[in-house]
């Protein structure tokens, strides 16, 4: 039954003969960490759980294009330019991605994007900050792409097939954006004095943003032991923001930039680097929509999504127009 690509998703969507937790076969299938793909019977919490962690994942790559998208047109250089385009352009192929991966669960994506237009999804907390300097470009390419890709490497053996393929790539240009973005840094920082303080300004106002990615404390994450369990999430949100955290330290000392952490320490007994703590209700307080520019964010997309109606429409018409010369044979 297992790996089955016959039939039709919706054929399994409709399926509710198995338990909230998946039946034997399901949980063997999970324990024997094997992959589950889209025809296969899964429990129906489990597919809406991916739903939910794919689109909000989906969702963060797209409103994740505006940060950066406001200094395309200011960037200091040619070769800047085409670079941050090229990452920004990365991140719209991200969300295409995993909005297909999604829709391989029984989902549309016009469904997808219409419930975060209405605010019941949810999008990444990170994207609700402004991008103030250039050297914000090199501060999310260091440290968010950086922390996306501690999160996301896990992912790549998620237990649903088509979402860990995806994770794949998207890992790989990852790098790319998390190497970018330490060498505008690295740059900026053995530059001018003012240079130099641009830097380590936008490091100590992306350093907490980025911590708060990997979600709420684990005693506080509703949503982890269960997808732990599931194969969906393979380490918990404190696990990963730790290796983050023991990753970045050293690199932020390569940078001569120091961590706007007063209390940030190494500790010898457990070989980790402990921070102060966070303040979580700030997280909270962003994904409640009370976030710096959520208001603003929101507005752009959906401005955006309806100056692409005639796009939408006009695909439409071609593929109605092809499939009509398709069945009379007067395709060329
Ligand atoms: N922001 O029970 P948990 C990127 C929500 S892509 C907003 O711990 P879970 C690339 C969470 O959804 C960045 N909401 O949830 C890039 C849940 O609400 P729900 C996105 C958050 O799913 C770089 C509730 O809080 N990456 O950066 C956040 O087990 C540069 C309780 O939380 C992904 O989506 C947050 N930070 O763990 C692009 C990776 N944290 O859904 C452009 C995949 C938590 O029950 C430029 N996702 N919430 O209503 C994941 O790994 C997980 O979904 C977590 C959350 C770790 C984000």
């Amino acid at each position: 039954m297992y790996g089955d690509h016959s039939g039709t998703p919706e054929q399994v969507w409709s399926h509710d003969a198995y338990a909230d937790d998946g039946d034997a076969d399901f949980l063997a299938l999970i324990q024997a960490d094997g992959r589950v793909e889209p025809r296969d019977a899964m429990p129906n919490a489990y597919r809406a759980s991916l739903v939910r962690q794919i689109a909000q994942h989906a969702h963060s790559e797209i409103i994740g294009m505006q940060p950066e998208g406001n200094w395309i047109s200011r960037a200091p250089s040619l070769k800047r330019k085409a670079i941050l385009m090229a990452k920004v352009q990365d991140e719209a192929g991200h969300g295409l991605y995993l909005y297909a991966a999604a829709e391989t669960l029984g989902v549309d994506r016009s469904e997808l994007l219409d419930k975060l237009h209405t605010g019941r999804h949810k999008y990444s907390s990170i994207f609700n900050y402004p991008t103030l300097t250039w050297a914000d470009m090199g501060a999310i390419g260091w440290l968010v792409d950086g922390a996306a890709i501690v999160n996301q490497v896990p992912i790549t053996r998620c237990s649903y097939g088509p979402y860990a393929r995806a994770m794949v790539r998207i890992c790989k240009e990852e790098s790319f954006h998390q190497r970018q973005g330490f060498e505008i840094l690295h740059t900026l920082s053995n530059g001018s004095p003012a240079q130099h303080a641009m830097a380590q300004d936008a490091v100590d106002r992306w350093w907490w943003p980025s911590l708060m990615m990997f979600g709420p404390p684990d005693d506080a994450s509703p949503n982890s032991e269960r997808s732990m369990r599931w194969g969906i999430k393979r380490f918990s949100n404190d696990e990963l923001r730790q290796r983050f955290v023991d990753m970045t330290v050293p690199q932020a000392q390569a940078l001569g930039l120091t961590l706007p952490d007063p209390e940030l320490a190494y500790d010898d007994t457990t070989g980790h680097w402990r921070t102060g703590a966070i303040d979580f209700t700030e997280l909270f307080e962003v994904i409640a929509g009370n976030g710096p520019c959520n208001a603003a964010r929101m507005a752009h997309r959906r401005g955006a999504h309806e100056r692409g109606q005639w796009v939408r429409d006009a695909a439409a018409a071609y593929a109605d127009k092809h499939r009509s010369a398709t069945a009379t044979g007067a395709v060329a």
